[in-house]
C-alpha cells in the first residue's frame, strides 16, 4: 500500500509592519480554508510567518523588536489557527520568532499533527547576516543580533504517515542540514523562508537567488531521498523584494508544483512517500555504498593556503 499524503505549500505575499497578529491569523486561515478543499493533511507555512521581516530593521536595544516575538504558541493570537486546523483535521508547520521565559530568542517552526497535537518544535540552526548595523548596506539582516542559533540540531519526527523533518531558511543552503536528516531517515523536509532578492554583500547573486533556491532543494532531496516543501514569504515587503517560488520537490529532484506569483498562494500535491525507497534502496543506499570513515578527516582548509599535499591521519 502506498503512502500517499496531499501537501500545500501555503505562501505569503508581504506583512507589512502595521499588521497585526490577527490580521495575518485571518490570511493563514483562508490559506488553510483553499488547502481544505485541495484535501490536503498538511500545510506548511513560511518562516517568521506571522509577522514582517523585522531584522530589516536595526534597534540598539536587542529587545527592542519583542513585539515582534511570541511568548506561547498557541498564544492568544494564534489559537484561532490551531483550533481551526484541528476542526478541519489538518496539520500544519508554522514559523515563529520564540522569546522564551529564560530571555532567549530563538527562529522557531512548530510542527502540529492532525488532530492539534504538537509534535515538534525546531530552532533554526544556520543564522546568517550580521550582528551589528551595516549601514553601508540598503536594508538590514540582523537576524545574528535577534536570534540565537539551535542548541538541539536537526530530528526528525512520525508524522503523517512518514517521517518528517524541519529546516529553516538559510539551513537550506547548507548540504549537511539534508543529510543529518538524512541519515535519521527523513522522507518530507519542510522549509519555510523568507529570502531577500538583493544579497549586498554580493550583489552578482541576486540575478541567482531563483535558480540557488532550486538548486539546494533539488539537491538536499535528490542526495538524500526525501521530499522536500519549501515555502516563501515573497513579493516586496516594506521594500525589499523577496524570493517567492514555494515548490515542492521530490527525491527525484524534480519540482512537482510551484507558486507562480508572490502572494498568498497555496500551492499543493499529493506526494507518495513510497518514492523516497526508488532513491534510499538504490543509489543512495547509504548502508552500501556511503563511505563515512573517509570524511571528515581534513578539517576546514578554507583559506589556508594549499600545501604540496594535505597530510592525511592515518
Ligand atoms: N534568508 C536568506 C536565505 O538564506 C540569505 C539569507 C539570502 C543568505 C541570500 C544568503 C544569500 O535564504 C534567511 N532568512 O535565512
Amino acid at each position: 500500500m502506498t503512502r500517499v499524503v496531499t501537501v500545500g505549500a501555503a505562501q505569503l505575499g508581504p506583512i507589512s509592519r502595521e499588521e497585526t497578529r490577527s490580521e495575518v491569523v485571518e490570511r493563514l486561515r483562508a490559506l488553510l480554508a483553499e488547502a481544505d478543499t485541495a484535501g490536503c493533511a498538511l500545510v506548511v507555512y513560511p518562516e517568521l510567518a506571522l509577522t514582517t521581516f523585522f531584522p530589516r530593521w536595526y534597534t540598539e536595544d536587542v529587545g527592542g523588536h519583542d513585539h515582534y516575538f511570541e511568548t506561547s504558541m498557541p498564544g492568544p493570537d494564534t489559537s484561532a489557527l490551531f483550533d481551526d486546523a484541528a476542526q478541519r483535521g489538518i496539520g500544519f508547520s508554522l514559523g515563529y520568532a520564540e522569546l522564551t521565559a529564560d530571555g532567549h530568542r530563538y527562529n522557531t517552526t512548530v510542527l502540529v499533527e492532525r488532530d492539534g497535537r504538537l509534535v515538534a518544535k525546531y530552532r533554526k540552526v544556520h543564522i546568517p547576516g550580521h550582528e551589528n548595523d551595516e549601514p553601508w548596506r540598503p536594508f538590514q539582516h540582523l537576524e545574528r543580533r535577534y536570534f540565537e542559533p539551535s542548541p538541539d540540531g536537526f530530528g526528525v519526527w512520525p508524522a503523517f504517515g512518514g517521517i518528517v523533518g524541519l529546516a529553516t531558511c538559510n539551513d537550506r543552503r547548507w548540504p549537511e542540514t539534508y543529510r543529518e536528516m538524512g541519515l535519521q531517515g527523513v522522507e518530507l523536509i519542510l522549509i519555510g523562508y523568507n529570502t531577500p532578492i538583493h544579497y549586498a554583500p554580493d550583489p552578482s547573486q541576486d540575478a541567482l537567488a531563483g535558480f540557488h533556491n532550486r538548486l539546494v532543494m533539488s539537491a538536499g532531496a535528490y542526495q538524500n531521498g526525501t521530499w522536500v516543501v519549501g515555502v516563501a514569504k515573497g513579493g516586496n515587503e516594506e521594500g525589499v523584494d523577496a524570493l517567492a517560488e514555494s515548490s515542492i520537490i521530490a527525491p527525484s529532484g524534480e519540482v512537482v508544483a510551484c507558486a507562480l506569483g508572490n502572494g498568498d498562494e497555496l500551492v499543493s500535491a499529493t506526494i507518495d512517500l513510497d518514492m523516497c525507497r526508488q532513491y534510499t534502496e538504490t543509489v543512495f543506499d547509504f548502508g552500501r555504498y556511503r563511505r563515512p570513515e573517509m570524511y571528515q578527516r581534513i578539517g576546514n582548509q578554507r583559506g589556508v593556503a594549499p600545501t604540496a599535499s594535505v597530510e592525511r591521519e592515518r
